[in-house]
């Protein structure tokens, strides 16, 4: 089975994104990848224009079965496993381009909401075991994450087998106090986790 992951790159004037050290720890091998699975990984840009364009891009050209984005939501405290993707755009900050688009649709024409396909009741259970922090979410927020996943269902959904959005929390040395951590070996160790479960 092909699965591509996907990270994006720091943005909101923070200078690291834990899901781009992902997508190099893949890119390094530092996360061991199942014999079952072949696995591609794409950096995306944190830009409403181009973050959808770059990943449709790396599905067409690799061909995957399944997509699992990962996306930063600082001040969570948990791996929260995103449920669905909304069509709305509301932006709270600039994205890197320096646009702050508000109260619009993503599509006039797709659904309200699209759900994932991820098995996320086994992804959460599979994590909890593990003793990694995971929570199923309703709310992927209104800004980039939200717009990608809902791009991800609304073009891909009948020709991927399985396909969804996970966000992590902030890495402990840029956390502030009151905001939820998860440090960069739990990340890796999670992604291990996810990739032992999604194989079969
Ligand atoms: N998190 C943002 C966009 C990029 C990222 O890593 C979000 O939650 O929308």
């Amino acid at each position: 089975m092909r699965v591509l992951i996907s990270g994006f790159e720091p943005f909101g004037g923070r200078e690291v994104n834990p899901t781009a050290l992902l997508v190099d720890a893949f890119k390094n091998r530092e996360i061991p990848v199942p014999n079952e699975l072949t696995l591609d990984q794409v950096l995306l840009p944190v830009t409403f224009e181009q973050s959808f364009e770059v990943l449709q891009d790396k599905i067409n050209s690799f061909n995957p079965d399944m997509v699992i984005c990962f996306g930063l939501a600082a001040k969570r405290e948990n791996i929260e496993l995103e449920s669905r993707a909304v069509n709305k755009i509301h932006a709270e900050i600039k994205d890197n381009a320096g646009s702050e688009p508000q109260n619009k649709l993503i599509s006039e024409t797709g659904d309200e909401v699209y759900l994932s396909t991820l098995p996320l009741q086994g992804i959460a259970g599979a994590l909890e075991q593990a003793g990694l922090p995971v929570k199923i979410s309703n709310d992927a927020g209104n800004f980039v994450c939200n717009y990608l996943f809902y791009r991800l269902m609304e073009t891909n959904q009948d020709t991927l087998r399985l396909c969804g959005f996970i966000h992590v929390p902030l890495l402990p040395e840029h956390a502030k106090e009151g905001e939820g951590s998860l440090s960069y070996s739990e990340l890796l160790r999670a992604m291990s986790v996810i990739l032992d479960y999604i194989k079969y």
